[in-house]
């Protein structure tokens, strides 16, 4: 190694140990920032402070929303209380009205027979009506030798387009079956508060004095139609209880012209004026004809089954041959009623 070589480096290594002695004790002197980290730490506190208030008002937010449901929660609860209590009244009123009325009439019948002559006899719902019993329910007819009647129940309908009729039909709870025998046809059954049909020899004996028929109906949707006829009759059981009708009023269409001057069929005992057997094939006991424009006494179908069949209580006019109606009442009453 020559000597400059030795030099030369011995100069680069002093140089090297100063600019290391010179950097050392600079970074270790180097004064604190103590106004910057104060400030730093001001700012991460009110940060804090703004993040816990951030929190709390959420939370407190949320408590308030839950509370507001909880509230609006309660409301609707009491409302449908409110509104089961309410329908509970309706209902009980509706029950001691009608039980009022059942009271009523049976006072009034009371004192009508101690006082009933020959010549103001009760025939039917319009001489109980001329006789002021208003009030639509049921009553009991006397057995009456005029028109050969034993005393029935029946119902009145001292209401509809003037009052003082006679349920012959009803149909609206559907549990009673009217796929039935001729004999319980002709003797009548069912309840006369809910669905019944009054009997063939009731209606053949109460329409010997001249009567109109009016039905009344009504479709699932809740609307209403009717079918007037101002003469309506049947004849006796020898004549299968043949129907005569005539002069047609109304919005339902006459859809019961059809059936005019046609016998009673019934299950078992087939008087149409078919090949076929309509009362198997329409379920009822009715005015066949081959078979039906009307079918008054088929299958009671409820909401949804209701126009699958064309066995049903159907009134071709109005809804056509697969429509069961929801609702349904015959009633008569004499041509000469002034209400
Ligand atoms: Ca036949």
């Amino acid at each position: 190694m020559s000597l400059l070589t030795v030099t030369l480096s011995v100069t680069l290594l002093l140089l090297v140990l100063t600019e290391a002695w010179a950097q050392n004790p600079r970074k270790r002197l180097a004064p604190p920032k103590p106004p910057k980290a104060q400030c730093c730490d001001e700012v991460r506190s009110l940060k804090l402070q703004v993040a816990n208030l951030t929190s709390l008002l959420e939370e407190l937010g949320r408590k308030q929303e839950t509370d507001l449901m909880n509230v609006v929660r309660q409301m609707i609860e009491l409302d449908k209380q409110n509104r089961q209590q309410e329908s509970r009244v309706t209902e009980a009123e509706s029950k001691y009205s009608e039980i009022n009325n059942r009271v009523e009439i049976m006072q009034l019948q009371a004192a009508q027979s101690v006082t009933q002559t020959t010549s103001d006899a009760i025939y039917d719902c319009a001489s109980l009506y001329t006789k002021n019993y208003k009030i639509s329910g049921e009553y009991k007819l006397p057995a009456d030798d005029f028109l050969g009647t034993p005393e029935i129940d029946v119902f009145c309908d001292m209401e509809s387009n003037g009052g003082g009729w006679t349920l012959i039909q009803r149909r609206k709870v559907g549990l009673t079956s009217f796929n039935r025998d001729w004999k319980q046809y002709k003797n009548g059954f069912g309840t006369i508060r809910g669905d019944f049909w009054l009997g063939n020899e009731n209606i053949f004996r109460l329409t010997r004095q001249p009567s109109i028929l009016r039905i009344e109906m009504e479709d699932w949707e809740g609307q209403t139609r009717y079918a007037e006829y101002s003469y309506f009759t049947v004849k006796n059981e020898l004549n299968s209880y043949k129907l005569f009708i005539a002069n047609y009023s109304g919005n339902a269409g006459d859809s019961l012209r059809y059936h005019n001057n046609t016998n009673f069929s019934t299950k078992g005992k087939d008087n149409d004026k078919c090949v076929d057997d309509c009362a198997s094939l329409r379920k009822g006991g009715y005015w066949y004809n081959c078979c039906t424009d009307s079918n008054l006494n088929g299958v009671f179908y409820r909401y949804g089954d209701h126009s699958k069949s064309t066995d049903g209580i159907n009134w071709y006019g109005w809804h056509g041959p697969n429509y069961s109606l929801k609702r349904v009442e015959m009633k008569i009453r004499p041509q000469n009623f002034q209400p």
